[in-house]
């Protein structure tokens, strides 16, 4: 299989590409619940977070045999969704391999109850925390979780998950830890049946509309968003975290690279660098990342919401 390398693809803009293909099923029945959910928590005068996590994938065919996936073991959204020193939390994931939190002690045993674990005895002193943790949401209702699998399920879902938010205005936090396919098939150009392998495949793909343009000046206008950025060269990273910066607008990117992604990211602001990393002793002990991240992301919201106020936002 050879795949035709960048500069051949076409860019469809983010309207174009919502006329042209169609939601999942479930995106009516998820809107209700995202509805009923912000109101609530918006009247008590909550705080929500996004949070987005795991991998799109993109289908080759309309009735779909073969798709192509984004990495991601979901482990980051999973994990962060556990420290939410902000309240209320909705929760897009895609299909995860494992669960809820992947530090092997738990396995989610529903995609649609997320308070439903099953915890491996060698783990049952380090899954406390966790079980703890979503004893609180589902005692309290603060956590809601939704899912998608295609790329399109996962752009439509954005679209009206943020949109349904931005009444909250700089109460919320968009946590966009999700790793999005950047190429696609066109619904269609795609080929209808399972495509037969009588030799070599050659596919051309479009690129993904860059969704966090119209998130940022359109969907969300008052929110605050925090991307992900990775990469696998340690030498583009924070050059392309800083162009995704200056291009959309938004408020931080987290940098990480792949081989090290659990141990080291940097918070790029529009006028500053902040390495976040675990020490060796924090790595023997277990300690994620996220938390020292998630703290991190809700002392410079609470800061943010302090400045914003200030300039009239
Ligand atoms: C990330 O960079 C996440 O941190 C990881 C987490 C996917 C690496 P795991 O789920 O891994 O814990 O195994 N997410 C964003 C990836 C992404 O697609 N970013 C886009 C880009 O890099 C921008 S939205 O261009």
């Amino acid at each position: 299989m050879t795949l035709l390398d960048n500069g051949t693809s076409e860019i469809i803009n983010p309207d174009t590409y919502f006329q042209t293909h169609t939601p999942s099923r479930t995106l009516i029945e998820d809107e209700i619940r995202v509805k009923e959910f912000v109101n609530k928590h918006h009247e008590a005068g909550r705080k929500i977070v996004l949070v987005t996590s795991g991998g799109t994938t993109v289908p080759l065919e309309n009735n779909t045999v073969r798709f192509i996936d984004n990495f991601s073991a979901g482990t980051r959204g999973a994990t962060s969704a556990e420290y939410p020193f902000i309240i209320s939390v909705v929760w897009i994931c895609g299909y995860i391999w494992g669960g809820i939190n992947k530090s092997e002690g738990g396995i989610n045993s529903s995609p649609y109850d997320p308070y439903l674990l099953l915890v491996n005895s060698k783990y049952a002193s380090k899954m406390k925390f966790v079980l703890e943790k979503y004893q609180e949401f589902k005692k309290n209702e603060t956590l809601l979780l939704l899912n998608f699998v295609t790329v399109t399920d996962y752009l439509f879902l954005l679209r009206s998950v943020t949109n349904i938010m931005s009444v909250l205005k700089e109460n919320a936090m968009y946590y966009l830890a999700a790793a999005v396919s950047d190429f696609f098939i066109p619904a269609q150009k795609m080929s209808q049946h399972k495509i037969q392998s009588d030799g070599g495949l050659t596919l051309t793909m479009d690129q993904v509309p860059k969704f966090l343009k119209p998130m940022v000046t359109n969907w969300v206008p008052g929110g605050f968003i925090v991307s992900f950025k990775l990469e696998t060269d340690p030498a583009l990273l924070v050059d392309k975290s800083r162009l995704a910066l200056m291009r959309y607008g938004h408020q931080i990117v987290i940098a990480n690279l792949l081989t090290t992604r659990k141990r080291e990211v940097v918070l790029i602001t529009q006028d500053s660098e902040f390495q976040i990393k675990l020490t060796e002793d924090e790595i023997a002990e277990d300690k994620e990342i996220e938390s020292k991240i998630i703290p991190e992301l809700v002392k410079r919201h609470y800061e943010w919401i302090r400045n914003a106020s200030h300039t009239g936002l």
